[in-house]
């Protein structure tokens, strides 16, 4: 079969999904309950006071899911661990059934011939670190790297690919600055000490995978969206670089470049503490190998995973603290029920951006997709010709940057179910296969069967 964009052969392709969004049973099996427990059950955080607490029954259906992800033919599942079944006080004793349902769970794709890519923490917090100020907490790195070890230990030999971190701008600026998300604080001198605690578990837990002889690969996920003024007058301009240095370099450049970007000191202004040179040189260490390993240290981040939605059109507004800067969403551009724009060039700049600033470390989207309002099924099917026409356009933004010497290595669309979308519960459809919850049938869409076709052709 032939096609416009044939990729690689031995592109990887995948699924995501994250644990609280689609496990559901929460505390089952002695699992200490989460931070996001804990907000969707606090009344007015999530719409329609949606919560966890069955989700997509994954817990329990995981078998069945596997299934479903070889007729699609995934080479690879990205899903993430509560932390709290493993560990229910987030830290001391062992969990063996939480552990267990992991290392099942490791099994069945592998009996399937799918890689596992783990992400080690995917926003759900156990509430007993919380309670002992999470990631406020300047032992909150060594926790989370004591929790690292414990799945190191028991899943490296058959997990080839960990990601410690899944978008720790969005840990950071919802969850402590804007109070969106869990655990909903809304303090300008709190966030960027989380984001440094968060940069400094990420380089704690790849040290940690060396020191263990990891025999395989870890990176880190980040949320990346090109930022584009609204129009071109000079405050714009200004504004949208701002908005480029708080979401997007934030977390990079001290990886890969040993600093933060100066507009942060700016827009935090006293809020933004002084942190120590030694912190920002652990955590730039752990880019050693990408650098050609100059810095000698042996603890590498082994590649960078993107999560693309959207670019960001941004204005200039001073009323919007501590930024100054609004997106705004444009008239007349397609867009998705998240509001988000569909803006596939987005992709190629950002894919095409990390081959520029950082020295082109290897690349994996490990999230891209969008929600729509899908109608019901018919004949057993679900008719979502906007999923599958945002998918084939991004899959060929990927390929344009691909074919301009970026390092991309694989793509995982988001999501593989209809899920608990955070904030928005369950009224958020971003799957290639729809779930109601509490009815529990999976339904693919066309988007899956679109996907299973580009997986097969590998390309589009
Ligand atoms: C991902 O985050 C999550 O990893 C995943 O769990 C979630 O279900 C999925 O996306 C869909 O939401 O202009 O200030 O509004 C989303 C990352 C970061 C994308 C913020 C939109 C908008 C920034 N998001 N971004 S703003």
């Amino acid at each position: 079969m032939t096609s416009e964009a044939a990729f690689p052969a031995n592109f990887l392709w995948g699924a995501a999904t994250s644990a609280y969004q689609i496990e559901g049973q929460p505390l089952a099996d002695g699992a200490g309950p989460s931070i996001w427990h804990r907000f969707a059950h606090t009344p007015g955080r999530v719409a329609n006071g949606d919560t966890g607490d069955l989700a997509c029954d994954h817990y329990r259906r995981f078998e069945e899911d596997v299934a479903l992800m070889a007729d699609l033919g995934l080479g690879a599942y990205r899903f993430s661990v509560a932390w709290g079944r493993v560990l229910p006080e987030g830290r001391g004793s062992v969990n063996a059934k939480g552990l267990d349902f992991y290392r099942r769970l490791v099994d069945a794709l592998l009996e399937r011939g799918i890689a596992p890519m783990i992400t080690l923490y995917h926003w759900d917090l156990p509430a007993a670190l919380h309670d002992r100020g999470g990631w406020l907490n300047p032992d909150s790195p060594a926790w989370f790297a004591d929790y690292a070890q414990v799945l190191f230990r028991a899943l490296d030999d058959r997990v080839p690919l960990w990601v410690t971190i899944n978008e720790p701008w969005v840990v950071t600026v919802p969850g402590y600055l804007d109070g969106e998300l869990a655990p909903g604080h809304r303090d300008p001198f709190e966030a960027p000490r989380v984001a440094h605690h968060l940069l400094l578990a990420h380089a704690e837990a790849v040290a940690a995978y060396r020191s263990l002889g990891g025999r395989h690969r870890i990176g880190l996920a980040v949320n990346l969206e090109p930022q584009h003024p609204a129009s071109p007058t000079p405050e714009n301009q200004a504004a949208a670089r701002r908005r480029d240095a708080f979401i997007n370099r934030w977390f990079l450049d001290p990886l890969y470049l040993g600093r933060y970007p100066a507009e942060l000191a700016t827009i935090f202004g006293a809020a933004w503490p002084e942190f120590a040179d030694a912190d920002l040189a652990r955590i730039r260490s752990t880019s050693d190998s990408v650098l050609g390993g100059s810095l000698g240290t042996g603890c590498a981040t082994d590649f960078i995973g993107v999560n693309y939605y959207s670019r960001g059109l941004v204005r200039a507004d001073p009323n919007t603290q501590p930024l100054g800067a609004i997106r705004i969403s444009p008239e007349n551009a397609p867009r998705t029920t998240m509001g988000w724009e569909v803006y596939p060039p987005g992709l190629t700049e950002t894919l095409l951006w990390i081959k520029e600033h950082y020295g082109n470390p290897p690349t994996y989207i490990t999230e891209n997709g969008a929600a729509f309002d899908d109608p019901p099924p018919a004949d057993g099917l679900v008719p979502d010709p906007e999923r599958v026409d945002y998918l084939r356009a991004h899959l060929r933004a990927a390929h344009a940057a691909l074919e301009q010497g970026a390092d991309l290595r694989g793509y995982f669309v988001w999501s593989l179910f209809d899920n608990f979308e955070w904030a928005q519960g369950y009224s958020q459809r971003f799957g290639l296969i729809r779930v109601d919850p509490p009815n529990q049938a999976r339904i693919l869409k066309a988007s899956a069967r679109f996907y299973q076709n580009v997986i097969r052709a590998n390309g589009v």
